[in-house]
């Protein structure tokens, strides 16, 4: 076991980048807000549906020059969903190949953001307007060291504020300001909605945006309920700078997963005008991720990257190093960056080439090549799936201390909400 840690630890040292001077620290002290963007692609991003942007408000901040916004960027979920791109954003890990690492690996040790940005004063929140139980968020939430978890205990949870499964985003961003407010700063907090979630239906009267019609009923659906989610954000950002804490937090938003899966391929042609072949599939699995730090300018990044970076790339910009902690995702914004996007199952996009089921496409033309590249790439994308496997799976961080790192006791940690 400490052979394995020692070959990770070198091997993750040899490929870490180290983070861009221009951005390091410019967010230190400031809060940080995590919003999960249920089931958002990055194609709905500046789509118009009969000449109607769906999402007017994101398309606003990816366009804003303030925001960075990464339009690049891969979904690397596997059976976890939701809680899969939660893990990621948390430990810099992918999750387990098969089920799901929340269920089954709650009692782990992880050195997460929560815990790391613990002994630097921050106080952590996840809310979610759904019960604590579902994905085991109750149990692993304590690995992670979150000091509160605003379960659906804590919302109105009436009949016409809830669907599916559970309370709709407009009143979950709502009811969520005062709970915010009451946090000691700076905090570390996380959002998870819920509206955008197949198979997309909403409630009379909760949107007037006009379905799709595109033959399938969740395809047509999903433009609506982004719609929603969309006003939901634009409401609360609205709150969060009447509250005074848009200035001093920063916001990282991010779509956890597909919403269309292949099942509704057909559709999906004549969404995008074009042939969904693996390889197109394979590039819809691009997820926006917006990230917001007041008083650095953002604007548009292309590169290549997956949610397993976002978790580098938000430490740096609060001036900790992450040097010494064993994550296999690399900071966004370091010029020594390597582009690649790892999918769960082994295969990968990068700038060139996209590996689909084991076979090797060109980006620029998609058809299928032979490229010496494509086989180096394998071999990273593998490389990093194995290492984080081993970590996750063997439990490797129980022996690992990362200097400069206090560590948490879970059982220090329980989510009750006095009677309910
Ligand atoms: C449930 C929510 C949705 O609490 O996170 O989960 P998903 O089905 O997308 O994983
Ligand atoms: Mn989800």
């Amino acid at each position: 076991n400490s052979d394995d840690v020692t070959e990770i630890e070198n091997n993750l040292k040899a490929n870490f980048a180290k983070p861009n001077p221009e951005y390091f620290g410019k967010a230190e002290g400031m809060n940080v807000m995590y919003v999960s963007l249920e089931s958002l692609q990055t194609f709905l991003i500046d789509y118009e549906l009969d000449g109607q942007e769906v999402t007017p408000f994101l398309n606003s901040l990816a366009h804003d020059g303030e925001t960075f916004y990464f339009d690049n960027f891969f979904h690397q979920t596997g059976q976890g969903k939701t809680s899969d791109a939660e893990f990621m954003m948390e430990t810099s890990l992918f999750p387990l190949s098969q089920g799901s690492v929340f269920i089954n690996k709650a009692q782990n040790t992880y050195h997460a953001a929560p815990a790391i940005l613990k002994s630097r004063g921050y106080t952590s929140a996840a809310l979610h307007g759904n019960y604590k139980t579902f994905w085991n968020r109750n149990e692993i939430y304590k690995a992670f060291g979150y000091d509160h978890f605003f379960d659906a205990t804590y919302y109105n949870m009436t009949p016409e504020n809830v669907k599916n499964y559970g309370l709709k985003d407009k009143p979950f961003l709502e009811e969520s300001m005062p709970l915010l407010e009451s946090l000691p700063q700076p905090f570390y907090s996380k959002l998870i909605l819920l509206s955008n979630h197949f198979p997309f239906a909403m409630d009379e009267g909760d949107t007037d945006f006009p379905a799709g019609d595109f033959g399938d009923k969740v395809v047509n659906q999903y433009f609506q309920s982004a719609n929603y989610m969309d006003q939901a954000l634009e409401e609360f950002f609205n709150n969060l700078k009447e509250a005074g804490l848009y200035d001093n937090t920063i916001i990282v938003m991010y779509g956890d997963h597909y919403g269309i899966s292949e099942n509704h391929n057909d559709a999906m042609e004549k969404v995008m005008g074009e042939e969904i072949t693996p390889f197109k599939n394979a590039q819809l699995q691009r997820v926006p991720l917006f990230i917001h730090v007041p008083g650095v300018k953002g604007g548009v990044v292309h590169k290549y990257s997956g949610e397993v970076d976002v978790q580098p790339t938000i430490l740096h910009l609060l001036g900790v190093d992450t040097r010494n902690y064993l994550n296999v995702g690399n900071d966004i914004l370091s010029p020594e960056f390597k582009e690649i996007a790892p999918f769960r199952n082994g295969d990968f996009v990068t700038p060139e080439v996209t590996q689909v089921n084991g076979v090797c496409y060109s980006n620029e033309t998609g058809e299928p090549i032979e490229d010496d590249q494509c086989t180096a790439d394998d071999q990273i994308a593998k490389e990093k799936l194995e290492i984080s496997d081993r970590i996750v799976t063997k439990d490797l961080l129980r022996f690992y201390q990362p200097e400069g790192y206090e560590p948490i006791n879970p059982n220090d940690y329980q989510y009750t909400n006095g009677t309910k």
